[in-house]
């Protein structure tokens, strides 16, 4: 049998958890337009007959600029330990450029066996995949380079088996049947946040948490949290529309993931200053 852990490394917004998503098969990472999506370690487990493959995602790498993301960097800096292979993952979509040759310089001083991905290359010209293939392929000496695209999962199976090949001997880490170490409330508040995120713009996706209040046989609270007044004004919307708009797009993927029908209740709550105190962090898990 063969198991271990994968780091996916990669500047913000170029397609890591979607990335992780397709790997592992199912949804178990939110993904959105919005950079720093993804705030916390996840791990996300491939798990076939002779392998478990577990895929930690990640936040971007970034320069901190409140204690939300300086905890976020904390999770990245500190995930490279006791892992076996770096999925180093960078955008055909992007120019590749300093942010990614300072996250190189980080994963190749590893000395364990880098991958590198490079993702979004669905309906792009080949000339300019392959301009983005050559500046992905000088910033470190990598075991393979693979271009994949992650919404249409073309190049994703040649990945995965890459990434096995690479995993040592050993005894699954996780159970089998689970795809994720989330407990399902964790992945509910995420879901919610993730439809939160579609619909608002500019700085208010950053300012939103969500937080689960109350969760038993049928009905399922959660405050969706915002750091002022006028945040709230938009996330509640006209007659509460956006609000709305954010249950019925998530209450589906929610009700699949408990295999039941739920009452979804949402209560958009000011709680200022929740991204720069640690209390506030410490209550939200982050
Ligand atoms: N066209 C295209 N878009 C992608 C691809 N992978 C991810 N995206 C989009 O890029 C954005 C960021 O994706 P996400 O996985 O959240 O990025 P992360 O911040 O690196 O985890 C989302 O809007 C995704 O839909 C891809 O292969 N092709
Ligand atoms: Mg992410």
């Amino acid at each position: 049998m063969k198991s271990g852990f994968v780091a996916v490394a990669g500047r913000p917004n170029v397609g890591k958890s979607t990335l992780v998503n397709a790997l592992v098969g199912e949804k178990i990472a939110i993904t959105s337009r919005v950079p720093n999506t993804t705030r916390r370690r996840i791990y996300g487990v491939a798990n076939g007959e002779d392998y478990q493959l577990v895929l930690v995602d990640l936040p971007g790498f970034q320069r901190p600029m409140d204690k939300l993301t300086e905890r976020m960097q904390t999770t990245v800096d500190t995930s490279f330990e006791d892992i076996d292979v770096v999925l180093f993952v960078m955008s055909a979509r992007d120019r590749i450029g300093g942010g990614d040759r300072f996250i190189a310089r980080r994963v190749y001083a590893l000395g364990i066996p880098v991958i590198v991905a490079l993702n979004k290359v669905d309906n792009l010209k080949p000339s300019h995949i392959v301009t983005g293939m050559k500046a992905a392929a000088a910033l470190g000496d990598f075991h393979a380079l693979h271009p994949v695209s992650a919404v249409t999962k073309d190049g994703v199976d040649e990945l995965r088996a890459d990434l096995l090949h690479l995993l040592p001997e050993g005894q699954p880490f996780f159970e089998r049947e689970s795809a994720t170490d989330q407990t399902d409330a964790e992945r509910i508040v995420e879901l919610i946040r993730e439809k939160a995120l579609q619909l608002t713009r500019d700085e208010v996706p950053h300012s939103i948490s969500v937080e689960l209040d109350e969760l038993d046989q049928k009905l399922l609270r959660a405050f969706v949290l915002v750091e002022t007044e006028s945040q709230k004004q938009i996330l509640v919307g006209r007659k509460g529309a956006v609000i709305r708009e954010i249950g019925v797009r998530a209450r589906p993927e929610i009700e699949r993931l408990l295999g039941k029908k739920i009452f979804l209740e949402l209560v958009v709550k000011v709680r200022p200053r929740w991204r720069r105190e640690d209390a506030q962090l410490d209550r939200l898990g982050l």
